[in-house]
């Protein structure tokens, strides 16, 4: 560890952006893992609503939606005792470090990105915004600030975790020993759900293809039920792990299950071996999902009922969070060579 850093556990950091209705892929991929693994670490969970305007957005939507994010994080027992949870724009020093960090990053590290290539490509040329090509960097920053040691995410933030260990180092290596390399931390079932209208696609919360792309973590129960029941599946009856594109839509569903009910992947196929086809198949996993949203729905309410509270818990958050994130920046600064103000 640095000699900077005082850390009396390892650290996690990571984040969800407020550009949408979350989804059962954001669940399952991260914050299921964040709120096992606040019990391992020292946990940071922001809602980066910095990120969440590098698309074309509406204010009263983000403000919202901010807000929604943060009591969803509750709702899905992130547990504000012993968890840190804030907005990104809360805590200035996220854009400060972001241009420090600017500075260091070559700009062909962020024209490969393929998140910025596939969301570039949605929108006219003309109109791409600079803070999309960015975007990594900002993140790198969320991480950096806080020298996170794990960051839980789903399979496609490997690549920006990647470029965020690559900035990390080479600031390391222009300016001396700064920051802690972040490890991702990636579910080994439910990395990468699929969506349900087009399972070579991943599942995500701004696709507007199909309304029935995805299930959302506040659909109404009996709404999640269908979208699941008219998942796109192939024409056989096979139900087995495969990684076969004919058979994604299959696999997807069984992955859900898998990820859901913690079975074992030969126990899942032995057990829907004797199933009629895939509409048993479909029933199953609607109940396992169920399951699962009943009860956040049920905090849900119960966390949005209560007049301010979010918001005060918000408060608390950017505090604790700000401080570690001075006192990181501090650091920066003076080894960049920037001089102090003397008052
Ligand atoms: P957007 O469509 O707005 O880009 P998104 O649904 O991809 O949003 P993010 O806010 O980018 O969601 O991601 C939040 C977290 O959820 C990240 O850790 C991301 O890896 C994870 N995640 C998003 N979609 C999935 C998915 N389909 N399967 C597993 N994890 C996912
Ligand atoms: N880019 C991430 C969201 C994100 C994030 C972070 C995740 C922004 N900052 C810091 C982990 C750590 C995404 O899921 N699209």
């Amino acid at each position: 560890m640095n000699s900077h850093v005082s850390k009396t556990r390892k650290r996690v950091l990571s984040g969800v952006q407020p550009s949408g209705n979350l989804t059962i892929g954001n669940y399952i991929g991260a914050l299921r893992q964040w709120a096992r693994e606040q019990h391992n670490f020292e946990s940071f969970f922001c809602v980066v609503d910095l990120h969440a305007i590098t698309v074309p957005y509406d204010p009263a939507e983000l403000r919202a939606k901010t807000r929604e994010v943060a009591a969803l994080y509750l709702a899905c027992g992130i547990d504000p005792d012993i968890s840190t949870i804030f907005v990104q724009s809360h805590v200035p020093a996220h854009s400060e470090l972001t241009w420090l960090l600017n500075c260091i990053t070559p700009l062909g590290w962020l024209n490969r990105m393929t998140q910025f290539k596939d969301k570039a490509a949605k929108q006219q040329a003309d109109s791409v915004g600079t803070g999309l090509l960015d975007y990594p960097v900002l993140m790198a920053a969320d991480i950096l600030l806080y020298h996170a040691d794990a960051v839980p995410v789903g399979d496609d933030q490997r690549q920006h975790l990647e470029l965020t260990r690559d900035i990390a180092q080479r600031f390391n290596h222009l300016f001396g020993e700064t920051f802690t390399i972040p490890e991702a931390m990636i579910p080994l079932s439910g990395g990468r759900v699929m969506g349900l209208d087009d399972p070579t696609n991943k599942m995500s919360k701004s696709e507007t293809s199909s309304e029935y792309h995805a299930v959302y973590l506040l659909d109404p129960l009996d709404r999640a039920r269908k979208k699941i029941m008219r998942a796109v599946t192939d024409s056989g009856r096979d139900i087995s792990f495969n990684d076969d594109p004919q058979r994604a839509g299959v696999n997807n569903l069984l992955e859900i299950y898998e990820a859901l009910t913690g079975k074992t992947r030969s126990e899942i196929e032995a057990h829907f071996a004797t199933a009629r086809g895939y509409g048993d198949l479909k029933k199953e996993v609607a109940d396992v999902v169920i399951a699962a949203l009943e009860p956040i729905q049920q905090r849900y309410r119960e966390i949005t009922g209560e007049q301010g509270y979010v918001d005060s818990l918000l408060a608390q958050g950017a505090e604790r969070a700000a401080e570690i994130a001075r006192s990181t920046l501090d650091t920066v600064r003076d080894r960049m060579g920037f001089i102090k103000t003397h008052s």
